[in-house]
């Protein structure tokens, strides 16, 4: 097995009353409308059947009073948007009848049937009713027009714009079935860091091929847009969002790109985020920028996706507090067309991060999730972490904005704040590689963040064992060592990578453990302004002694979070500045926490390591060795890691090793060389 087919291997069914009973109803798929997308999940469902039960099906447009086959069923629209995409799946007059009142419901429900065919349920009293909690689920592709993808480590870009758009590579359609079948309904296909070259119609009619794949999935293609492209594509003097010039640009840019992608989904931008190009350079505001676009689309469906992922190059500033700072005095003022898109955490993308603290404190303007999938901070593709614990811990944690209960959950599906707009967007972790994601393990992560963003509610473990499942064995013991390993697996990094609340221990690349990294073109793209170790304590007070961060968040919420003793331990060094020798509720000092984590969160991949070998006699042997020699480099980088830390925080704490841990073998020279060897050229 080499992943390629990912969760929809359909693989034949193999227990005999099971497949006795799906036979009852393969008679006929009955289509009795005429569309792109139905078509697609009339296809796919020929396409699963037949694998499944080995029979070939055949697609009927007027069914009648037949009984025995599956029937799409189209029904009129309501007003509530959400139940557009929603389906049934039910059993009715000896057919299977899926019934939505969208095409997309439609694909959707037949994605959810084959779900459950593959996993070999039985189909008595069959009756799904399911409707996505949020309207815009979408991937971000960080991809770059050389091929690249920014922080991708899965091959290069599945995007051949060369090629295109005479060559449309089938492996798009693919990319999109696996999509859909999540209930994935949009995608951005280039970098946030953007080329303006995507402007051009030389790329706009290439996107248009992309797109019309796309489509058929029922999957809306957006685009990245660089700001300041009136003046280095358009030629103009400026790119100020308020000059009437930039404005008829962009308006015409955009009626170029309709003319070609009739249902383009919209624009994203970073603007005045890390150098990119911004209103800002002209006086103007986050929402003046925003507006502009959204302007250019009114006569469309598409919408703008602003991120807020900013924060200025200010030595004595707390990054911390940026977005905050930003955006919040915005509140009210973007156009309806607008979505802010956020990230996860206030910073970004750390092994642990608390919640943003603009989720809940701008009730008047929709806010997006921006997850990462791609495992820029979490090991690349050489570390197995199952990220759905992390999604739900962020999406789980109250905001106490409206009383308890008021949690980033409710903020991204639009109930607490009553948004008409919701969104959660994962950054990409796919590539070219054959399959997709470089790590086995990784698809995991794809498809996690898909089912949740069509449906949050799903726990971790249950979508850990649905893909399992799915996509490497059905044996329950097996699955039982798998789904185990996946969902300690983020704990685990976090524990020989950020104990306690670290962050950004990081070099460059987000690969390699620099700790005492201190000198960077900005401080804050340093080691040290993050940790803030020195020869009395570590970590970053964000209390009011310190920056005062914690202010951004409701009283409960400081609460939990304003005093070292009482702060969950995960969140320790977030927000305190703590003492070698504190002691923790643990019983333990706060040096000697740090070791017993940095230890047994290495040691721990050698766990991971024997749950894997005991699933192996169900596993594809391609896919297990895989997986089995992955574990050993993620093993090897695991000392790696713990070493760094414990030598060099040790240089400042000056203490043994606890007796009961073996001290590391190398010094801190020895290991800062090994680091160093990765930033030769
Ligand atoms: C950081 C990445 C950088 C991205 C940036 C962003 O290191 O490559 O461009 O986020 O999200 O995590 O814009």
């Amino acid at each position: 097995d080499d992943g390629y087919r990912l969760w929809l291997k359909y693989e034949p069914v193999t227990i005999p009353a099971i497949k006795a009973d799906y036979l009852k109803y393969s008679g006929f798929i009955g289509q009795s409308s005429n569309g792109e997308t139905i078509g697609s999940a009339s296809k796919e469902l020929q396409r699963g059947m037949q694998q499944l039960l080995g029979k070939s099906i055949s697609v009927v447009s007027s069914p009648g009073n037949r009984a025995g086959g599956i029937v799409f069923k189209l029904k009129s629209e309501t007003a509530d948007k959400q139940d557009h995409e929603g389906y049934q799946i039910q059993l009715s007059a000896g057919n299977i009848v899926i019934s939505s009142e969208s095409e997309n419901g439609l694909l959707y429900g037949a994605f959810a049937l084959l779900r459950r065919l593959q996993m070999q349920q039985p189909l008595k009293n069959l009756n799904i009713a399911s409707r996505p909690k949020v309207q815009y689920r979408m991937l971000n592709h960080w991809d770059n027009v050389d091929g690249t993808i920014e922080r991708g480590y899965a091959g290069s870009s599945l995007w051949k714009w060369y090629e295109l758009p005479e060559r449309v590579d089938p492996r798009y359609e693919d990319y999109a079935r696996a999509n859909a079948s999540l209930g994935i309904n949009g995608t951005v296909l280039n970098n946030v860091n953007a080329s303006a070259r995507f402007m051009s119609q030389e790329y706009i009619v290439k996107v248009a091929a992309i797109a019309n794949v796309m489509r058929k999935y029922g999957i809306k293609t957006y685009l990245s847009v660089y700001f300041a492209a009136p003046k280095t594509l358009g030629g103009l003097t400026t790119s100020d969002p308020l000059d009437p010039k930039v404005r008829a640009w962009w308006t015409e840019k955009v009626a170029q790109i309709y003319k070609e992608i009739p249902d383009f989904g919209g624009f994203l931008v970073k603007a005045n985020s890390e150098g990119e190009p911004g209103p800002q350079d002209y006086g103007r505001t986050h929402a003046d920028g925003a507006n502009m676009l959204a302007e250019a689309f009114k006569p469309y469906d598409g919408i703008v996706i602003w991120r807020a992922f900013v924060y200025k190059a200010d030595p004595n500033a707390d990054r911390f507090k940026a977005a905050y700072e930003e955006f919040v005095p915005l509140d009210g003022k973007f156009d309806p067309k607008v979505i802010v898109q956020v990230k996860n955490g206030p910073i970004d993308f750390q092994p642990r991060e608390p919640f943003s603290p603009l989720f809940g404190n701008m009730p008047k303007t929709p806010l997006g999730m921006e997850f990462q999938i791609t495992q820029e901070y979490l090991g690349f593709a050489a570390h197995a972490v199952y990220e759905a614990p992390l999604f739900k811990e962020c999406l789980d944690s109250d905001t106490y904005v409206n009383g308890q209960g008021s949690t980033v959950a409710k903020v991204i599906d639009g109930s607490l704040h009553g948004y008409t707009k919701t969104l959660m967007a994962g950054v990409a972790n796919t590539g070219s590689d054959r399959n997709w994601t470089g790590h086995p393990l990784a698809q995991a992560n794809w498809y996690a963040f898909g089912r949740l963003s069509w449906d949050h509610q799903l726990s971790a473990e249950q979508i850990a064992d649905e893909w399992t499942r799915l996509t490497l064995t059905r044996d329950q013991k097996a699955r039982g060592h798998v789904v185990n390993m996946l969902l300690r697996s983020r704990e685990i990094y976090v524990d020989y990578n950020t104990p306690l609340g670290l962050s950004r221990p990081w070099m460059g690349v987000h690969f390699a453990p620099e700790p005492w990294q201190s000198r960077g073109s900005r401080p804050d793209w340093t080691a040290t302004y993050y940790h803030r170790a020195d020869s009395t304590g570590l970590g970053f007070d964000r209390t009011t002694g310190g920056s005062n961060a914690l202010a951004q968040y409701q009283l409960q919420v400081q609460k939990q979070w304003n005093n070292p003793d009482k702060t969950a331990l995960p969140y320790l060094l977030w927000f305190h500045y703590v003492g070698w020798d504190k002691k923790l509720s643990t019983g333990k000092t706060l040096w000697g926490e740090l070791c017993t984590r940095l230890y047994a969160g290495a040691d721990s991949v050698l766990w991971m390591q024997k749950q894997w070998d005991l699933a192996k006699v169900n596993l594809d042997p391609e896919v297990y060795t895989n997986v089995a020699q992955r574990l050993k480099v993620q093993h090897r980088e695991a000392l790696w890691w713990r070493d760094a830390w414990v030598l060099y925080l040790q240089s400042f704490a000056r203490q043994p090793v606890p007796a009961e841990f073996e001290a590391p073998k190398q010094t801190l020279e020895d290991v800062k060389k090994s680091v160093n060897v990765y930033l030769i050229r």
